[in-house]
This record gives C-alpha cells, structure tokens and sequence, in this order.
C-alpha cells in the first residue's frame, strides 16, 4: 500500500495535500500530511517499528489511556490549548487507534502541532529547566493514574537486575569473541554493581511506587512554543509502569553530558553541574508535592544508575556481536560504553555536588 492509501484508512477531515517525510526519531517512520483545508489541522502519520515493539496494540491502548487523562487534566487548566499541549489520537475509520496493513506494518495517526520548536541536545539552562519541568508536570499529571491499568511494552526495561543477569549471560558466551577487549570495563561494572543496585532493592521492598513513567526523557521529546516554553511531552512508546527515578535519570543522563552519547574523546564527557541543577530544578518544581521523601532521595542514585545501565546496555550489545542498536562500524558499542562509564565515573566523583543539590531543592 502507498502512504496516501494508508493515509485514507483514517478518519481524516479536510482534503490532504502532498505527503512530506518527516525527520526526527531513530525507531518509527513519520510522515506529515499538510491539510488544503485551513479549518482543519496537519496529521502526522507513523509508521510503529513491531520489531522493536512487540505488542503494537497494547503500546496503542497505553497510548489512548495517557493521552485522555492527560487531556482531561490540560482542559482544565488551558481549556484552549488541549490540542497544544497533548497529543490527539486520530483513530481508523474502523474505531481502532491503529490501522495494520497486509504487510503487517502498524500505522498510527496524531494531530499534527504547528509552530514547535525541537532541541536535539542544548547548553541553555533556561531550557533545561523547562524540558525538565514539562517532563515533571507530564509525571504530575499522571500521579493518579493507576500504573496496574498500564501494560508493559518491555518487560525488564530499565530492571538493573535484568540487565546485569544479561551482560553476564553475554559475558559466559562471549558470541563475538570480544571479550578479551573489555576486561577493564567489566571489571568496572562488575565494581559498581552493588550501590547500582539501590533503586532496584527499594522497588522490590515496596519503598518506592511504580507510577505511570515516560522511559525515554531526552529533551527532544518536549515540544517547545516560540517563547522556549515547554508545551507537550511526545514520543509516549515506551509508557509503562516504572519509577520515577526512570525519568529523572534517563533525563540528566541525555541532558548534562558535556560530550556525545557516542564521545571517542573522553575527556569530553562530563557531568555539567549547572545543566543538573537546570534539570533537577525544573523536575522538582512540577513534581515536589507528588513524590515521598524516599523518591527525592532516589534521585540522586538515578543520576549515575542511567549511565551506567546504558554502558551496561552497549557493553552487551558489543558482546553479542551488535545486534540491538544501528552502528557506524564495529567499535561503536565499545565507545558508547566507555562513553557513558566516563559519564558514570564523572557523575560518582560529583556525588556530593550532586546531593547537596537535590538536597537544596527537593
Ligand atoms: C534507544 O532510539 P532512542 O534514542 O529513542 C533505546 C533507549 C536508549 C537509547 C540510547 C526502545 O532509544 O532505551 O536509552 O536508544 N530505546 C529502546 O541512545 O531500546
Ligand atoms: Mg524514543
């Protein structure tokens, strides 16, 4: 099927012109479709990448569940801005909220936002602080949304346990015989492995509550108004029940390196203190009155477990051979994980910056 024939499969108001490609995003495939009608809006039209996601459906009714308590929270306080500031569901013309073509591809339709602003990374901290705070108010916004109504896209996702049992697991086969490379590196987690642990235990023992949480809090899945004020969280995939410390670690771990995710230069990678205190200010701010004391405490523990868990994840990837995530060449899984072991270590010698900043503000 063509993409305008996709396209038709939904309940679509207005008269389409010309399908644009959409850029952005490294899993799912986007088109915009711009309306001729000017009383009816653009369409996004996506493509759901089912190897990565397994259930489209229920990722769907996650999708559909968040967004409408989302909603009807947003109509309160911007009666006028709902369509602004959440994202809107357009569903098939069969009722569902997703069209499978015979191919077996899922197909998705969302309300187009006009005049956004996208940040890709940002040294503002003015930005920071709104990213993290919109993040937060999403967080906020969800806090009574029962997490057992919510299903799990991935299971284990950001379960450190999990994580480790796997590297070891890739550490006992040693498929791509690059073992003898990362000694040092195992070596490294292997040392951490305990205090990593923290969140996990405290999960376990009930200490601190699954919520409704985002999973993938890079700034780039804010949507900014020309003011650089933060409007609506995008990208609601990987919507499953976790811990808040998911969203303030994956968040500090994207926004405050100094260097690239994927730095061959480690003397570029660092925690920035200021883009932190930016972060965790704005976080804090939408989320203060919703979170336990053992949650604020948590945070500071999630500031180093999200880079580590991410070496943890590239280390694996390079043992196996490279079979999750796109590569440039055959290193890239090893200068990732040292990418983001240096960002662990910066992070764990900033320790006491650290906490006395969430301190100050949580
Ligand atoms: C993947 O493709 P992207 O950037 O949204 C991954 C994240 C990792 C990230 C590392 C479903 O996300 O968990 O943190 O790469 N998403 C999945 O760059 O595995
Ligand atoms: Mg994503």
């Amino acid at each position: 099927m063509t993409v305008d024939e996709i396209a038709a499969q939904f309940a679509l108001h207005g008269s389409m012109g010309k399908v644009e490609v959409h850029a952005g995003g490294h899993i799912n495939d986007s088109y915009r479709l711009p309306n001729n009608s000017g009383d009816h809006p653009d369409y996004l039209l996506q493509r759901v990448n089912h190897y990565v996601f397994k259930d489209v459906p229920l990722l769907m009714q996650n999708m559909v569940l968040v967004t409408d308590h989302v909603k009807a929270k947003i109509r309160n306080d911007y009666p006028d801005e709902v369509d602004r500031r959440s994202l809107t569901i357009i569903p098939a013309k069969d009722g569902l909220s997703y069209f499978k073509d015979p191919e077996g591809n899922f197909w998705r339709v969302l309300r187009f936002i006009e005049d956004h602003l996208v940040f890709e990374s940002t040294t503002d901290t003015a930005i920071a602080y709104e990213g993290a705070r919109t993040f937060g108010a999403f967080t906020s916004m969800l806090n009574d949304l029962d997490a057992g109504k919510v299903g799990t896209v991935i299971p284990d996702f950001h379960n450190m346990q999990w994580r480790l049992t796997q590297l070891r697991e890739s550490i006992r086969k040693d498929a791509a015989g690059r073992l003898k490379e990362v000694k040092k590196e195992v070596e490294y987690v292997e040392s951490r492995a305990k205090m990593m642990l923290t969140i996990h235990e405290l999960g376990e023992r009930g200490e601190i509550p699954l919520r409704v949480t985002h999973n993938d809090t890079k700034i780039s899945n804010v949507l900014f108004d020309q003011h650089k004020k933060g409007l609506c969280v995008i990208d609601l995939d990987t919507i499953q029940p976790g811990y808040v410390t998911s969203d303030f670690g994956d968040g500090i771990r994207t926004l405050t390196n100094t260097g690239e995710e994927d730095d061959a230069d480690l003397d570029r990678v660092s925690m920035d203190l200021d883009l932190f205190e930016a972060f965790a200010s704005g976080f804090l701010d939408s989320t203060r009155d919703i979170l336990s004391e053992t949650e604020k405490d948590a945070l500071v523990y999630a500031a180093l477990l999200f880079p580590y868990m991410q070496s943890v994840r590239f280390l694996m990837d390079y043992l196996d051979g490279d079979v999750y995530y796109k590569i440039k060449d055959e290193t890239h899984n090893l200068v990732r994980t040292r990418a983001q072991l240096k960002l662990t270590q910066d992070g764990e010698a900033k320790m006491e910056d650290l906490k006395r900043i969430i301190g100050k503000l949580a």
